[in-house]
């Protein structure tokens, strides 16, 4: 497999996905497996915790998730304090299962460290990610509207020391009707941070519209207005992820350039076909739907390959 660094150093243009790049098939097969793998432990938690869990939203998010963390990032878990990492702040916090068993199946802690006291009082594993409590956490987040403004200080300041690492920022579109988000885009296009990636996981699913609604807002225009270079992706296609993340431009030390946006289309819910849509925003798990789950995302996995 490429390593990312290569990968990273190839000119392509990221606005425009379709153009020449292949990807590397045997990496996008071991990104396909892992993301099988991570929906069952999101849905497995779920079986064990009492009470709900959101499964929505981890599920629309996994496939660019896990492309981040196997590959894109360089994530290394025995060099989590290195200044030169690149970071992943998950904005919409109240996804953190799909984080925890993330960093779970890379070694950070076990399974049953997460789940055996999931969000009890004083369990360091709480709805929300924090990052003093949590070994390999970026940023403590879940009041949403909060993580573009962070990954915007970390990038300036990484640019001021000269580092070519990038912040990635996931949001999700009901997260993106937070004013605060709007004002980090229109700082970050107006000072050139290209070491800012903005991902919106669009699942057309939100807190404020009944199901089928959404902001009227058209993502490439309103990004492209302030300063922002914005690629739209299939985000549970993991060819299409791989593409549009093999496609940055080089970070280049003090220079200044576009920030990007990856506009992610994605299912709530995706993998587990009775969670699409919004009704799946937060549920819980039984013996019943627990092997019904388990078996429609092997079943999914194995569709998208065929394509
Ligand atoms: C500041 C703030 N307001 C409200 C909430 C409550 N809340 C939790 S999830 C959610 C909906 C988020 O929708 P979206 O960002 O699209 O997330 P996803 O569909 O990916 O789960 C809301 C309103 C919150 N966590 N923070
Ligand atoms: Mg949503």
């Amino acid at each position: 497999m490429t390593p990312p660094s290569q990968l990273d150093q190839k000119e392509n243009d990221v606005t425009n996905p379709t153009t020449a790049l292949d990807v590397d098939l045997e990496l996008v097969e071991h990104l396909e497996d892992r993301a099988a793998h991570i929906r069952k432990q999101v849905v497995r938690g779920a079986y064990l915790i009492p009470g709900t869990v959101h499964l929505g939203g981890p599920l629309s998010a996994t496939d660019v998730a896990v492309a981040l963390y196997y590959h894109f990032l360089g994530f290394d878990p025995e060099n989590l304090d290195d200044p030169d990492r690149n970071r992943f702040i998950l904005s919409k916090g109240h996804n953190g299962v799909l984080l925890y068993n993330i960093l779970a199946d890379l070694g950070l802690y076990t399974f049953d460290e997460v789940f055996g006291g999931y969000n009890k009082p004083h369990h360091p594993f709480g709805m929300h990610p924090n990052m003093h409590y949590i070994r390999g956490i970026e940023a403590s987040t879940g009041s949403l509207g909060h993580g573009l403004s962070l990954g915007v200080g970390l990038s300036l300041a990484n640019r001021a020391d000269g580092r070519t690492s990038r912040t990635f920022v996931m949001t999700g579109d009901g997260e993106m009707e937070e004013g605060s988000n709007w004002e980090a885009i229109m700082y970050a296009g107006s000072h050139g941070l290209s070491n800012l990636v903005a991902i919106v996981d669009f699942n057309r699913s939100t807190g404020s519209f009944r199901h089928g609604e959404h902001m009227v807002v058209d993502w490439k225009p309103a990004f492209e207005s302030f300063g922002w270079d914005v690629v739209e992706i299939d985000g549970n296609d993991m060819t299409a992820v791989v593409r549009a993340f093999s496609q940055l431009p080089p970070v280049v030390p003090g220079e200044k350039g576009k920030p990007v946006a990856v506009i992610s289309n994605t299912v709530k819910g995706f993998g587990v076909d009775f969670m699409n849509g919004p009704k799946w925003h937060l549920g819980s798990i039984n013996d019943e739907n627990l092997q019904i789950a388990i078996e429609s995302i092997d079943r999914n996995k194995l569709a998208r390959r065929s394509h």
